[in-house]
């Protein structure tokens, strides 16, 4: 079962990730029914579509969903062309086309790593465990907190995110140094692309909006630019090469973004919803970068397989 670690910054906007997932899923798996078939596992269904619900009347995860899930497994079946190579394979059942996935969140992530930043103590067990044997790490990265000038650069928010995950990767290196060859994808999500600053953006001389995920190599250069000025560390970790061991893929860049309006209370924000054919109606989100996410998921997990 592929394994996908997602780690981030407090805040970073995890959960509201893992909610607009699973609004993915309700529309593609509506819309595009023999194309993808994505369920939340028996176990994690009520946190997730939890947070669904909670989305689509407006409002963002509260703090006790927030404190909740920690993992969540589901399952995505590929899209019917690619089914051609494996349609040749014996297969016990059709449910067999599909893979299962599981979706962890590292949740001391931030404290465990700057605790062995600081003390220089190794990873905490349980953070190292998970991320261990993971086949995808998705890196969450607050767009919020990019560099918006170039006197920041020291000291910017994100300097200690990008610390923590090149820490989380070169221990994740070590460990699988004297392993048999494995790969590793790493996957950077850039959140709350709505409120990102423009100044981020024009520093980079990138346009106001990422390009469409279907235009590849404009869009990789979109995110590999934002990764590469502010997750400097991290880069540099997943391109050192390494004649054994773990082999850390190129990275693939997304962008999630939901349009908010002013809510009544002061300084909350409501989520807008859209009117979508299929399901009547859904947050007004990123659905095409989230398509492409699973699609990229499907690919890691077909890669698995081989
Ligand atoms: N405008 C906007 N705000 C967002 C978006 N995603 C998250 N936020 C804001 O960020 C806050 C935190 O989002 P969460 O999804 O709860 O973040 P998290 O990483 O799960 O947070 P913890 O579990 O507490 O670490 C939300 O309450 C929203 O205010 C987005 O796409 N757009
Ligand atoms: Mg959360």
């Amino acid at each position: 079962m592929p394994r996908v670690v997602i780690v981030g910054d407090r805040n970073s906007g995890k959960t509201t990730f893992l909610g607009l997932l699973y609004a993915a899923q309700v529309k593609f798996g509506s819309e595009k029914a023999d194309d993808f078939r994505f369920h939340a596992s028996f176990e994690s269904l009520d946190e997730v579509s939890g947070v669904f619900q909670r989305l689509m009347s407006g409002a963002f995860p509260d703090s006790a969903t927030k404190e909740g899930i920690r993992e969540v497994t589901f399952r995505l079946s590929p899209p019917r062309s690619r089914l051609g190579i494996l349609g040749r394979r014996k297969r016990n059942s059709v449910s067999d086309d599909s893979d299962l996935f599981r979706l962890i969140l590292l949740k001391s992530f931030e404290d465990d790593m700057a605790r062995s930043l600081e003390t220089g103590s190794s990873v905490g067990h349980m953070t190292l465990n998970e991320a261990l044997v993971s086949d995808a790490i998705v890196i969450m990265v607050d767009a919020t907190e990019l560099a918006a000038s170039d006197e920041q650069a020291p000291h910017a928010p994100m300097a200690k995110v990008d610390a923590a995950v090149e820490a989380l990767l070169t221990a994740i290196q070590r460990s699988r140094a004297h392993g048999e060859a494995t790969a590793l994808h790493p996957i950077f999500v850039f959140s709350k692309f709505d409120r990102v600053d423009s100044n981020s953006l024009r520093l980079l001389n990138l346009e106001s909006a990422p390009p469409d995920v279907r235009r590849r190599g404009p869009h990789l250069a979109y995110g590999r630019a934002l990764a590469d000025r502010n997750m400097p560390k991290t880069i540099a970790a997943i391109k050192a090469r390494k004649d054994r061991g773990l082999r850390f893929e190129a990275p693939a860049y997304f962008f999630s973004w939901v349009r908010t309006d002013k809510a009544a209370s002061r300084g909350s924000e409501k989520i807008r919803l859209r009117h979508s054919g299929a399901v009547g109606w859904e947050p007004d989100f990123s659905s095409d970068e989230y398509l492409a996410f699973l699609t990229c998921l499907g690919d890691i997990a077909a890669d698995a397989r081989r």
